[in-house]
């Protein structure tokens, strides 16, 4: 939660936390507000809530207005509820450049879009870290595909998508000397040697693949966030910065010297124009590719070794500069694609800017100077407006659709409603601590479902139960249906929540997969039936096994020894829906695989000890769930005992029969 720092200090706001509690916080709740969010047992909720994980590395998904959790969604974490990671098929997703990674902090979502209304078939997430872009698939909530990006580090401004998602784009937040150059240099050597990427990666419009299409080399800032035009805007792409001053130490200070940073306007159709023509530069480099196939159920991680990269400087056109108060953080463009918000965290005002003034700005030439070889554009000519009086701490803006736009604020803890029209502040409302996003279902598309708004956020002192010095993090669910904004919800998440998404559950529901068809499982370790097949090879064995209420098939296995590498590939044979099975097996690295009807996961195991290995079903699937287990046994290395295995019919041989009759 770097944010209080930073803004507490710079700003030289003295703001006790504890101290700042808004008025009436205990009598926030309108009169009906229980009954609004009051989605009875057994009722669906009306919407889907996607929300990051931030330094969980997942999503989680709530109902909303119920607040209810779901499901968390592992995407670049390893995740010891469905054995994400550690399954052989799934492990390839968490592989880099830098070889597997189990963790990561995730930011920013997006949902797929056509011509710019949220379209519930894929959601992108971004990771920080190392930084990568994946695809969720929404047919069944699995993260079918990861993208590295190289030439980038704090891949903060990722992964927002263009009008129709022909692009998803991932923007560096540190400028670094790029990977294909010796980037042992001095810090200090910032101004010449640090650069920043701006990639565009290709999305498959009948698939969903990612490809990255381009690479734009940018001047040495910091790059934060990002959205797409949208309508007549429909080909550029805004990315705002802080640190034009360029500084590569105490950046809390150093970094907020200028009155302005900048929002860059990218003509991505250009750029894209000119890579076509060849006029790319081929950069070297190393980045995983990692897609999971839903056929086989398996995974790959692929290395590909180089990237084309356009030096915007050499071809002007494609990126100005729009001057923005003051280091600013969320960059959001309005419904009509017209109005494209800045949103300062230490500016005293949030500037509209009108993509129309910016178009005839730069027509005629309306330059303040230039940026590194980009020209600045002048403020006074692509503003629109400025809100005045706002609040203090402007982080995001999201949009109702109906002429409204709504900032959230860190410093002074609100949401503020203003109009894009007069850009008056039209109404305001605390949040109980400090938002970082705020979200309307649809309110970064052309069509939001202006009903209700989302807080995310970041402190929740005293309003939970404590739970030690780490304190839930939370979401408050406000009606902005009426004129007024109403504080209905109250919700705790998993996680830092940062960006996230919403839309009408409907839309997803319809295509939900329920189970997988076993006819069209294509994994080279299916099994489907008897009594399953161990395969020795040398140290290692291959052991098929089956899943069916309620037993495992085989169930007793034997001729394991010290020394071997055991695959244990297990197929779910149900065909119903929501009848998983788990798989766990003693002192093996996760407590389970858990597997899908119709689906096949390999857990690997090298046993380490000479003795009985008992396996069992970890999700409680019928009144015999507790039968559903089985023994392996593991003798010492070099052991003669061969492989056998079987199912119900390995008859006890010794003598001792379990209870004896008294007479
Ligand atoms: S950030 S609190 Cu990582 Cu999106 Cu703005
Ligand atoms: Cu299968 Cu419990």
């Amino acid at each position: 939660m770097p944010w209080t720092l930073l803004l507490l200090s710079s700003v030289g706001m003295v703001w006790a936390i504890t101290g700042c509690k808004p008025k009436n916080a205990g009598n926030a709740l309108s009169g009906d507000a229980a009954e609004r969010v009051y989605v009875a047992p057994g009722k669906y909720d009306e919407f889907y809530n996607f929300v990051s994980g931030g330094f969980s590395g997942q999503v989680s998904v709530y109902g909303l207005p119920s607040g209810r959790l779901f499901r968390i969604i592992p995407v670049f974490s390893v995740d010891p509820m469905d054995g994400y990671g550690y399954s052989e098929e799934t492990k390839p997703m968490l592989n880099t450049s830098h070889g597997f990674i189990p963790w990561d902090d995730q930011h920013h979502l997006q949902i797929s879009q056509t011509d710019g209304t949220t379209d519930g078939r894929w959601l992108f997430a971004n990771a920080n870290n190392t930084p990568r872009i994946a695809r969720i698939d929404l047919k069944t909530f699995h993260t079918a595909e990861i993208m590295e990006i190289p030439n980038s580090a704090g891949n903060h401004s990722s992964p927002f998508i263009t009008e129709n998602t022909e692009y998803a784009v991932a923007g560096t937040r540190f400028s670094i000397p790029m990977d294909n150059v010796n980037g042992d240099v001095p810090i200090n050597t910032y101004k010449k040697n640090f650069k920043g990427a701006l990639t565009f990666i290709k999305i498959d419009p009948a698939t969903g693949h990612m490809n990255i299409a381009f690479q734009l080399l940018m001047p040495g800032v910091d790059y934060d966030l990002s959205h797409a035009g949208k309508g007549p805007s429909h080909d550029w792409f805004f990315f705002s910065c802080y640190n034009s001053e360029e500084a590569h130490t105490l950046l809390e200070v150093n970094a907020s010297q200028n009155d302005k940073d900048f929002i860059w306007a990218i003509n991505w159709v250009k750029a894209a124009a000119l890579i076509k023509d060849g006029k790319g530069q081929i950069v070297k480099t190393n980045y995983a590719h990692n897609i999971y196939d839903e056929d086989t159920h398996q995974a790959t991680s692929a290395m590909e070794h180089q990237v084309t990269m356009l030096d915007v400087t050499k071809f002007p056109g494609i990126v100005y500069a729009i001057p923005c108060p003051k280091s600013p953080h969320g960059v959001d463009v309005d419904p009509t694609g017209e109005y494209i918000v800045g949103d300062g965290k230490l500016a005293a005002v949030i500037p509209v800017f009108s993509f129309s003034k910016m178009i005839n700005a730069i027509n005629n030439k309306e330059f303040a100077g230039s940026f590194q070889g980009i020209p600045v554009l002048k403020y006074n000519s692509v503003l629109y407006g400025e809100v005045q009086k706002p609040g203090l701490g402007p982080l995001h803006t999201e949009f109702d659709g109906k002429g409204n736009a709504y900032t959230s604020f860190f410093i002074s803890s609100e949401i503020v409603k203003w109009s894009l029209k007069d850009l008056k502040v039209l109404d305001r409302i605390p949040t109980y601590y400090s938002p970082g996003h705020l979200m309307i279902p649809g309110g970064d598309s052309k069509k939001p479902w202006g009903k209700y708004l989302v807080a995310y956020n970041k402190i929740t002192k005293d309003r939970y139960l404590p739970t030690g010095p780490e304190l839930c993090q939370s979401a408050q669910l406000i009606d902005i249906s009426g004129d007024k904004m109403k504080l209905l919800l109250d919700f705790p998440t998993v996680g830092e929540p940062h960006y996230a998404q919403a839309m009408p559950a409907g839309i997803i529901m319809k295509n939900s997969v329920k189970y997988y068809d076993i006819n069209k499982n294509k994994s080279p370790y299916k099994m489907v039936g008897g009594t399953g097949k161990v395969i020795r090879s040398g140290n290692r064995v291959d052991a098929y096994l089956v899943q069916i209420r309620s037993h495992f098939a085989p169930d007793n296995i034997e001729g394991i020894h010290l020394g071997d590498t055991v695959y244990l590939h297990v197929t779910n044979l149900e065909q119903d829906w929501d009848i998983p099975h788990g798989f766990g097996v003693k002192g093996a690295n996760t407590a389970e695989l858990l597997i899908m009807p119709g689906e096949t996961l390999t857990l690997q195991w090298v046993p380490d000890f000479a003795g009985i290995v008992p396996f069992y079903c970890t999700d409680f699937c019928s009144a015999l769930h507790q039968e559903m287990q089985g023994y392996i046994r593991v003798s010492p290395k070099g052991s003669n005992v061969p492989i056998s295995f079987s199912m119900g019919n390995n008859t006890d041989t010794s003598a001792v029969v379990g209870i004896e009759e008294t007479k």
